[in-house]
């Protein structure tokens, strides 16, 4: 499939800078939509949400998906912080860590796994093919290989060139800013009623040998709910773990909070919780959200956080509000 390029709209002369896109309101309200609706974190350049329209289009659920999109980043050597090219830890291993959720609210996950190109395909065979909900390590590695995963050295020379260098000083400064992000979280509304999501990343750069991030972590990187909608967070994984990010979100919106409130409360809630990182210039966390109905929200703590949405035949992305102005 071919590159194609975005829309930019965030930041259009005349639009209002941030503005969520509107959904129509008929008169009796809204209404699930009977079109798909695909939202996932920043702008890959790359096809990503039209690979989950098309993977729609072609009869898959949405599950499959979230699956085929998210993908499409795993296997990208230029992205520096998903699956393949990602940057290694300190110990210069790659390590990834992903999960999945499917229309019932069933998950999988993986996390600490090294050598396998699609963490994200790992994780829905551990929601299906287990009893269990998260794989670690070597065991997740076990598993993906009786599977028929392919082992392989996921580590790019770019990579390889970026940890030599980050050698010379080895500093360790865990904070993600929008230079160092790009964890792919993906939610979709199948036009059915269906929601399902999933999340990839391997994690913030250089960090200790065994750290696994919120994106895993159900709840905390992502939560899907058919009743109510789904959430998926980027950042500092350490400070959304702490206020299980992407659970808020969703139970905030059960509530009746719409998609941009609910991203917004769970970044104040989040500040709170982590105050040591209020000033610190490089720190980024954020949430985007969309409802049953196809509303979305989007919020950081920083300005930095793009998103991408793919709603009524238009493909954009867009540059979420943010706290601190
Ligand atoms: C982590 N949340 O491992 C991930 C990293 C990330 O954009 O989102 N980067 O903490």
């Amino acid at each position: 499939m071919k590159r194609r390029s975005f829309l930019k709209v965030g930041s259009l002369a005349g639009a209002s800078a941030f503005a969520i896109p509107k959904l129509a309101r008929s008169s009796t309200g809204f209404h699930p939509p009977s079109s798909p609706v695909v939202l996932s974190t920043w702008d890959f350049k790359l096809p990503v949400n039209q690979t989950a329209l098309e993977t729609l289009k072609n009869g898959g659920r949405a599950l499959d998906a979230v699956e085929n999109a998210i993908r499409i980043v795993e296997e990208d050597p230029k992205i520096t912080s998903v699956g393949r090219g990602g940057y290694p830890d300190r110990d210069g291993h790659l390590t990834l860590d992903a999960c999945i959720m499917d229309e019932q609210g069933n998950a999988g996950s993986v996390v600490f796994l090294e050598h396998i190109m699609h963490p994200v395909s790992v994780a829905r065979r551990v929601m299906e093919k287990t009893p269990h909900v998260v794989l670690a390590g070597d065991g997740a590695l076990e598993f993906a290989l009786s599977e028929g995963f392919k082992k392989e050295d996921l580590l790019t020379d770019e990579a390889r060139k970026a940890y030599q260098n980050w050698l010379h000083d080895s500093k360790y400064t865990p904070p993600l800013n929008e230079k160092n992000h790009d964890t792919v979280g993906l939610i979709v509304l199948d036009g059915k009623g269906n929601i399902a999501g999933g999340c990839s990343t391997s994690g913030a750069a250089w960090k200790m040998h065994g750290r696994v991030g919120d994106s895993p972590l159900i709840g905390a990187g992502l939560y899907v709910d058919s009743d109510v909608g789904g959430a998926a967070s980027t950042g500092l994984g350490e400070t959304v773990i702490k206020i299980d990010g992407t659970f808020l979100v969703v139970e905030l919106m059960r509530n009746g909070a719409s998609p941009q409130e609910a991203c917004r409360t769970a970044v104040e809630r989040l500040i709170r919780k982590s105050p040591q990182y209020k000033d610190i210039d490089n720190f980024l966390a954020g949430f985007v959200a969309v409802n049953r109905e196809g509303e979305v929200g989007a919020f950081s703590y920083k300005k930095g956080l793009q998103y991408s949405l793919l709603r009524d035949g238009v493909n954009a992305v867009y540059d979420s509000d943010f706290m601190v102005k």
